[in-house]
């Protein structure tokens, strides 16, 4: 027996149904390959940002997809790609911690893109952090391909992980693929009551949500070697009776960035703070005011001290 609740860093054990199953699952795959995509879609609500460009997600946040029998904990993980920066390889260290944490490792691989290298190199990396953890392999954005091409795909998935390994096809436009896809992570995660209250999405602060929203709307906007030279930081928040006024700073690494990202007359980043604003004011519901500054941070990515500044 053991005293009082289970606690696994912020999230504790609270008392569910007999036979509840709940347990912590993360989606593992190269950049890009559409794995915070599919955590939204199946908890239908935009909790992760998602972008066109590689290494969208930096942190390695908690989604949580609530039913009546079961709760499962789905760990966003930044992609894992051969590191050119300090960051990348904090990027890689993180999604490391976090396949050592789960009870199931989904293993993405898109439909419209060969198996290569770099997936091998992520399924060793899961089966070393990970050698408990049960590993699904998942074709993704299979509406991107026909269905002999997503057969072929989930084949060599197959061959891949080796014998014992479900492997399933989804697409996030697809319930019944991602209901089957949710049928199959609650068969893998232990019984045991809920590890959140069940009426919770994400586990993350306020001010890290809306720096996310932010960055998703600069992502967005912007193109070539700047998406990863953006980072955000919410420095303070403040009601005025129904408005929620945010201060934020937008990092770039150069001050020939910093004038891109704020545009001719500043209208780059006009754009990007109405598409910002809108985003925050459906994520919490509330009237909210941005206040955008623009700043360089020299080198940032490259730099482990203001990487730690940046909480990396
Ligand atoms: N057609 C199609 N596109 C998808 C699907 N899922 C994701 N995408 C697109 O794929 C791109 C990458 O999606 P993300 O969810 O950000 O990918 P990710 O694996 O989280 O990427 P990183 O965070 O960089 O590791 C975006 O442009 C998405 O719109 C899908 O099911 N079908
Ligand atoms: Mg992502």
């Amino acid at each position: 027996m053991t005293a009082g609740p289970v606690s696994f860093d912020g999230a504790a054990r609270r008392g569910g149904p007999d036979g509840f199953r709940s347990g912590f699952v993360c989606f593992a795959g190269r950049p890009n390959v559409g794995k915070s995509s599919l955590i939204n879609a199946l908890v239908g609500e935009e909790v992760m940002i998602t972008s066109a460009h590689p290494q969208t997600t930096r942190r390695a946040v908690r989604a949580i997809l609530n039913a009546p029998e079961h709760q499962l904990v789905i760990v966003d993980t930044p992609g894992v790609h051969r590191p050119r920066t300090a960051l990348s390889e904090r990027l890689n260290d993180t999604a490391a911690a976090a396949f050592a944490e789960v009870d199931v490792v989904g293993f993405c691989v898109p439909a419209d893109e060969d198996i290569g290298p770099g997936d091998r190199f992520i399924l060793d990396q899961v089966r070393r952090e990970a050698p408990k953890a049960k590993v699904v392999g998942i074709v993704t954005k299979i509406d991107k391909r026909g269905r002999e091409r997503t057969a072929e795909q989930l084949l060599q998935l197959s061959e891949l992980l080796g014998p014992g390994h479900e492997v399933v096809p989804v697409s996030r436009q697809s319930p019944e693929q991602l209901a089957a896809l949710a049928e199959l992570l609650v068969g893998l995660v232990p019984e045991g009551p809920p590890w959140y209250p069940t009426d919770q999405v994400v586990d993350d602060s306020d001010e890290a949500r809306v720096a996310e929203l932010i960055r998703e709307a600069a992502l967005g906007r912007l193109r070539e070697e700047l998406p990863h030279s953006v980072m955000v930081v919410v420095e303070e928040t403040e009601r005025k009776k129904d408005l929620w006024v945010v201060y934020a700073s937008v990092f770039v690494e150069r001050s020939s960035q910093k004038a891109i990202v704020i545009g001719a007359r500043g209208s780059v980043l006009r754009e990007i703070g109405i598409a910002a604003r809108s985003r925050v004011e459906a994520a919490f519901g509330t009237r909210v005011h941005l206040d955008l500054r623009v700043k360089v941070a020299k080198d940032w990515q490259r730099d482990p001290k203001q990487l730690d500044r940046f909480g990396f």
